[in-house]
């Protein structure tokens, strides 16, 4: 069985949108016209191709992109629906990353939304052709002529209307289609729709808009402009042509108008598709790591990129890739370019959905998959023997949220640690840490509804029940005062005793202080602490009042309870220490008297120095509707948001603000909810700041506590 299409039959497209926008529904069309489902699953019912996980049909949305593929007049169309809630962000961009076409559904109802200007953000970045389809016509509050309008405003005048509907809103059976000028008149269960003359009505309409259409496309090559100044028209075959390379090129992105529910307009997008959008060998070559440029040739070396990789229990453990030149054969041999491990690829697969089809070879510009291969993974490149290649990897966004997981029963911990760790190597959006700080797992996501998802495939995929709590903050405490504090450690029990005495001064510690006032300085050092700041260490002990050798057991006493500081237990930074005096004992001295008495002199010094804690303060950056821009800073103030600026984006606004991080554990959620949705946010690390006095008081005395009953117990 070798493959049936060649590279130039071979489309890849993928499906975009804000949630709801009708992907998943408009997949389930373009197979049912295609003729490779004999009937249109919904989300309702929950048998659609594409959300067959069942989770996905418990939630009625996509989580997980899937992969499908049709056969259409000769050509084989590689469809991907992807998810459109942000939290699955990841998929969106690993769909793009092999994808030479994207269809963004907008949903007529509702005009641009927030994921639809994310998602276009990302397509930015890979330069993909794009469609845009004007969904959900027939419901009543569909507006075609604002939606179009919104669109422009957000991604340009490059957007081509090819189509517009008759009549809108309840009973909408008809599209004007103004590259053809024709009408598609449609009966009520959708499908071929009759083909008609335009009414006479819309001919002024009609002619204005082709008129539009052909100079978009004549604007964009010479040739064309010069046929078209001379004719005062092009032919179809002309508009395609000049369409395509537009395409490619992001001037025009043509807008088609669509009611998947009522499977009305898929057939027509599916011509555009063979006819128009380009093949993966029409597309710029790939250009690797190293700048080689690497050409969509099936008679070329063998080069393939690992887009995407999947374990589940009925399907399967997956890696997809495409074949982005020469023709990947099954029995091969790769290497793997990242780890230089050599890959046999034993099994090809074609995919529909959940299930798998064996194929011999895929072709280059062809997706597919092959069992999970053991020591290759998402972002790796695959390439016949001495060519080296490495494809760009997808850069995976980073987290919005963290949250501690624990297991619910006791003795499950390597369980969980396993189960993550696969969960980790199927997305890339997730990151662990085992957090020797904070002593707690903690798992960091895109948002609560990704957090949702791994908690499910935890318990019914791994079998493992866990709890989510809290992250604990990673205080820091400093002091604001310099301070003394003698501390002598004495034992006398039995044998031999113990004995230290450290006199020691603390201060908080700056770049470029002077020498400590009124102290015979001897030597110093400076250590730089894991967790952040420094502590400067000086000896300026005069008359040998302790021996040179019992310093680094002071050092290390100190050290002991920076890890876990006299105020809240957490890591102490920025601090000066001298010992200038102390006292020892011929015969009971040791290194553990003056390790004690280092810490506790440490411990004393430190309570009188005026300390203070510090909280970590991130970076928020917030994107939302403008109309519901008050809504969030109200919220924001509710945390101690620091704002630091307000612009306008579209119709969007971002804002940015410095909060602390204690004040946004739950803000995924929350902003969620008090924007249905409709708001973005990312936030990272900026700087460790005081933490106000009544909030630090409140902790200390939290603090305290603990550590009483530990002292105690
Ligand atoms: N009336 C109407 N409903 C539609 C249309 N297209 C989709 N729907 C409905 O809208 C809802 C969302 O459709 P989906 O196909 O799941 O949307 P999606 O873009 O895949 O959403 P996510 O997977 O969450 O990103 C479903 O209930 C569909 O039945 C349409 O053209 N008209
Ligand atoms: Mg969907």
């Amino acid at each position: 069985m070798a493959a049936e299409f060649d590279t130039a039959h071979v489309k890849n497209i993928v499906l975009l949108g804000h949630a709801g926008s009708g992907k998943t529904t408009l997949a389930e069309c373009l197979l049912f016209e295609a003729g490779l489902i004999s009937k249109r699953g919904t989300i309702a019912e929950g048998n659609t191709v594409g959300d067959y996980h069942d989770l996905e049909k418990e939630r009625g949305n996509t989580i997980f992109s899937k992969l499908m593929h049709t056969r259409w007049r000769g050509y084989k169309i590689n469809i991907i629906d992807t998810p459109g809630y942000d939290d699955f962000a990841g998929d969106v961009l690993s769909a793009l990353r092999v994808s030479d076409t994207g269809i963004m559904l907008l949903n007529a109802s509702m005009g641009v939304e927030v994921g639809t200007d994310v998602i276009w953000q990302y397509t930015e970045r890979f330069k993909t052709p794009m469609i845009f389809a004007v969904n959900h016509l027939d419901n009543e509050k569909a507006d075609f002529d604002a939606t179009v309008k919104e669109a422009k405003q957000h991604f340009g005048n490059n957007i081509t209307v090819v189509q517009y509907p008759l009549n809108q809103g309840e009973g909408f059976q008809s599209i004007i289609d103004v590259l053809r000028m024709t009408m598609y008149k449609f009966k009520d269960a959708g499908g071929k729709p009759e083909k008609l003359p335009i009414p006479d009505e819309e001919k002024s309409k009609a002619d204005e808009l082709h008129k539009l259409l052909v100079e978009a496309v004549a604007g964009n090559d010479e040739t064309l402009m010069e046929k078209y100044f001379d004719k005062g028209e092009l032919d179809e075959e002309d508009i395609k042509a000049g369409m395509k390379k537009a395409m490619i090129n992001h001037d025009i992105f043509p807008l088609f108008c669509i009611s998947a529910e009522h499977n009305m307009g898929g057939g027509r997008l599916m011509g555009f598709i063979d006819n128009v959008c380009p093949s993966a060998n029409e597309m710029p070559p790939q250009i690797s790591v190293k700048g080689e440029e690497i050409h969509c040739n099936p008679g070329g070396k063998v080069c393939a990129f690992i887009f995407k990789a999947t374990s589940e229990p009925h399907v399967g453990d997956l890696s997809f890739l495409k074949v982005y030149s020469g023709t990947l054969k099954a029995g091969m041999e790769l290497i793997n370019e990242t780890t230089g491990v050599a890959e046999k690829i034993n099994q090809l697969f074609v995919v529909e959905g959940n299930k798998r089809i064996a194929v011999n070879e895929l072709t280059a510009g062809d997706i597919g998959a092959t069992l999970k291969l053991r020591n290759t993974h998402v972002n790796n490149t695959l390439h016949e023997k001495n060519t080296g290649y490495e494809l760009k990897p997808i850069v995976f966004p980073l987290s919005n949220i963290s949250i501690a997981i624990s297991t619910l029963k006791k003795g499950e911990e390597e369980k969980l640690a396993n189960a993550l760790h696969q969960l980790r190597e199927e997305d890339p959006t997730i990151e662990i840490e085992v957090s020797q700080e904070l002593k707690q797992t903690i798992i960091s996501c895109q948002g609560d509804m990704h957090l949702a998802v791994i908690k499910w495939k935890l318990e019914h995929q791994y079998k493992v029940d866990v709890v989510f709590s809290e992250t604990k903050i990673p205080y820091r405490e400093t002091i604001r005062t310099a301070a003394e504090a003698v501390y002598r450690h004495k034992k006398q029990s039995g044998g031999a005793g113990q004995f230290g005495e450290v006199h020691m001064r603390i201060e908080p510690w700056y770049e470029g202080m002077p020498d400590p006032e009124g102290l015979n300085v001897r030597g110093r050092d400076t250590h730089e602490l894991p967790w952040g700041g420094k502590l400067v260490f000086y000896n300026c002990i005069v008359g040998g009042a302790i021996d040179q050798r019992f310093l680094p057991s002071i050092l290390k006493g100190v050290m002991e309870k920076m890890q876990e500081g006299p105020l809240t237990g957490s890591y102490v930074r920025d601090i000066r220490v001298s010992v200038f005096d102390g006292r020892m004992h011929p015969v009971d001295s040791n290194d553990i008297s003056f390790k004690i008495a280092g810490l506790m002199a440490f411990k004393n010094a430190f309570r009188l120095a005026a300390p203070q804690l510090l909280e970590p303060i991130q970076h928020v950056e917030v994107l939302c509707p403008e109309n519901i821009t008050g809504a969030v800073m109200g919220d924001l103030q509710t945390r101690r948001a620091l704002v630091e600026g307000l612009t306008t984006e579209g119709n969007f606004t971002k804002i940015i603000a410095r909060v602390p991080l204690a004040e946004m554990y739950d803000y995924a959620s929350s902003l969620r909810s008090i924007t249905q949705g409709r708001a973005k946010f990312k936030m990272n690390f900026h700087e460790y700041c005081p933490v106000p006095f009544e909030m630090q008081r409140k902790l200390s005395d939290a603090y305290s506590k603990v550590d009483k009953e530990e002292v105690v117990g």
